[in-house]
């Protein structure tokens, strides 16, 4: 009688492979049939950033592996519940985690493992060489547009929240490409870039009412693109005339930009959060839907999201104009919706998120928390929010920062006083490696 295979069980992301994962899947494959765990986009995210390659791409690579038997999704970081399922005889791993993050999960795994007798397995593990380092090259080498393009759709996938903030240069684009915080545990990071109306605006010194035009402020996009990989959120007014919308759309996809909101207003553009709306018209719900479609129609990739963007609260009009219009631009195509309010409580936004999500129309929704900025992601993501964009924290951060120095500067007819504030000139240097140095 042919005698059964042993099972064994190992939990890859296997976005990068290299040599180390080949000595992990030899040596199990020496012991019996090789089951991954592939861990999914959702799993990943919950611990550091979402991998190069999809869940998809990735599943092919390893079921043409002549060691791997079999692939399945690994749908957390916790082994149990596939663990449970499969009762592997052995689970193999590097000696890496007993250490760090996954000490935790080590520990499950061994307790799990030991109520039918499996044993985990832990190779050294190989030295000089990890996926983090070789993610580190690639991402000094950079990304294609439509790698960063793509990446949007994939987070509102992988993540409870898509987080977003506000960039309007190179530097602010390095910040939010590169800041990671651990705390307690989590994995903290922003997800993309907001590319804003008003802090482009501000930036260039005029007033947000479109002085600026799309071609400056892409021009400055290119700046942001050329050191950044993370995907990008364009703020497009109000898209402009229905004949030149198709360019605008067409010149954000070929760059690489994964969105273009457009909001529901007409005539000369006043800022959103201006207390006195008088002069701001919104558009009629048959032309704007002519606004969406015609974007549709135009861009080329399923990535690309059209974000229809609705005005009614910032106007005085009710929740029924805001939900018929959402409902509208929604059949007429918009991926997402954007709800925007100037009230000081997400109240408004939440009565809204409460009747759209049992709508047949929804569409994922998007809440730009500005004036209700005492509202925390959890909230949002109760009332089902999938993409938060703090839409201009930036700018205002660095603004007052400015004018402090300067007037220190001023008073104190030297620039001593203010030198604790500012960065030194030795981080100013060393903030942007150079690979010549
Ligand atoms: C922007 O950031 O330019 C926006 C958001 O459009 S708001 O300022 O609230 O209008
Ligand atoms: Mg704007």
């Amino acid at each position: 009688m042919k005698k059964l295979k042993k099972k064994v069980y190992i939990g890859l992301s296997a976005d990068i492979l290299h040599e180390g994962h080949i000595n992990i899947l030899k040596i199990a494959h020496n012991l019996g049939e090789v089951i991954v765990g592939l861990l999914t986009d959702q799993a990943i995210s919950s611990y550091k950033k979402i991998p190069h390659l999809s869940y998809k791409q990735r599943e092919i690579v390893l079921k043409n592996m002549k060691f791997v038997k079999r692939v399945i999704p690994q749908e957390t970081l916790d082994y149990r519940p596939n663990l449970n399922l499969i009762k592997p005889d052995y689970v193999v791993h590097g000696d890496d985690w007993k250490s760090g993050i996954q000490k935790n999960t080590r520990k499950q795994v061994i307790k799990t493992l030991k109520k039918w007798g499996g044993k985990l397995i832990e190779p050294k593990y190989t030295k000089n060489i990890s996926s983090t380092l070789i993610k580190e090259k690639i991402l000094k080498v950079g990304t294609s547009p439509d790698m960063r393009k793509s990446k949007l759709r994939r987070l509102i996938e992988a993540k409870d929240i898509v987080r977003i903030l506000e960039s309007h240069s190179a530097l602010t684009g390095l910040i939010i490409e590169n800041l990671k915080i651990i705390k307690n545990k989590d994995y903290l990071e922003f997800d993309g870039m907001w590319s804003s109306s008003l802090t482009d605006s501000a930036l260039r010194g005029k007033p947000d009412n479109q002085s600026v035009d799309y071609s400056t402020r892409i021009l400055g996009l290119n700046e942001i693109l050329e050191v950044t990989t993370k995907p990008i959120i364009f703020d497009a007014d109000n898209g402009g005339r229905l004949e030149h919308l198709p360019y605008m759309i067409k010149s954000l996809e070929r760059i690489g930009v994964s969105a273009a909101i457009i909001e529901d207003k007409v005539g000369l553009k006043k800022n959103s959060l201006f207390d006195n709306q008088s002069g701001s018209k919104q558009d009629t719900i048959n032309s704007f839907c002519k606004k969406i479609s015609k974007a549709k129609e135009t861009k080329i990739s399923d990535d690309f999201f059209i974000i229809a963007r609705i005005e009614s609260f910032i106007l005085g009009k009710g929740l029924n104009d805001a939900l018929k219009r959402a409902e509208a631009y929604s059949k007429s195509g918009a991926d997402a919706i954007l709800i925007h309010s100037k009230n000081n409580s997400a109240k408004e936004v939440f009565s809204f998120a409460k009747k759209f999500k049992k709508s047949k129309f929804f569409k994922p929704m998007v809440a730009v928390p500005s004036t209700y900025s005492k509202t925390f992601e959890k909230d949002l993501i109760k009332h089902g929010f999938k993409i938060v964009i703090y839409a201009n924290q930036m700018m205002r951060a660095s603004y007052p920062a400015m004018v402090n120095v300067a007037k220190s500067i001023l008073i104190n007819k030297r620039s001593y006083n203010s030198e604790k504030k500012i960065s030194s000139i030795k981080e100013v240097i060393n903030l942007i490696k150079n690979d010549t140095n």
